[in-house]
């Protein structure tokens, strides 16, 4: 898969009153190189709506577009892959679906984490890192050590996630992730391509 630094995961109930595509796109702008479409409450069709939007700005902006839990409207879509937490279809099932499409897996704990990669996954997650209200009925904190443990023994890209802000970022830079995801940080500022921008020269030593 591309390579990629700055994920940004949707979260529409973080900017009551302005679009996704406008959010979205100013992430985009501020350099997040991959989107993931992300509703646990609207029905199936107007995912379908959302992913068809986002596909086209990210198509248009050259960044990666990943569709959360929804296999088939990803494949409807043509998005770039899929995500898919522990309790979704195994990733040897999903593989027979996607093709050569991107599979990524959430991981909380080590042995979630090699046995995707040992099962083909194309990068995992790795958190909560912190605590973070974006998820119901998320795991406790795995804490940095976690992600430290991750950076010894995985060898496909990975990413933190849960409760990254530009106030703790430094803390997981420090421990050795350089891809980081977020959403509330991101979409639930009135300035997502600034904070964007932030989180890049974190990651990229400039800040
Ligand atoms: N998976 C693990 S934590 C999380 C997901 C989707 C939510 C992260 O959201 P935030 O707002 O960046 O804490
Ligand atoms: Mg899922």
């Amino acid at each position: 898969m591309k390579d990629f630094r700055l994920y940004a995961i949707t979260g529409e109930q973080f900017h009551p009153g302005r679009e996704l595509l406008e959010v979205m796109e100013e992430a985009i702008k501020g350099g997040a190189d991959i989107i993931q479409l992300r509703d646990k409450t609207s029905g199936r069709e107007e995912v379908l709506q959302k992913a068809l939007a986002l596909r086209e700005l990210t198509r248009k902006y050259g960044v990666t577009f990943i569709v959360n839990d929804y296999i088939d409207i990803a494949l409807e879509v043509d998005a770039d892959g899929i995500h898919l937490g522990q309790g979704d279809l195994p990733l040897a099932e999903a593989r027979k679906l996607v093709g050569d499409k991107i599979i990524g897996i959430s991981t909380h704990a080590i042995g979630e984490a090699l046995l995707a990669e040992e099962q083909g996954a194309d990068y995992i997650g790795v958190g909560p890192v912190f605590p973070t209200k974006t998820k119901v009925d998320v795991v406790d904190p795995v804490t940095v050590a976690y992600v430290r443990e991750v950076v010894e023994r995985i060898r496909i890209p990975f990413v933190a996630i849960g409760g990254i802000k530009l106030s703790n970022i430094d803390e997981v830079i420090a421990a050795g992730a350089t891809r980081i995801c977020a959403v509330s940080e991101i979409v639930g500022s009135r300035d997502p391509a600034a904070i964007c921008r932030s989180f890049l020269s974190k990651l990229e030593g400039r800040g």
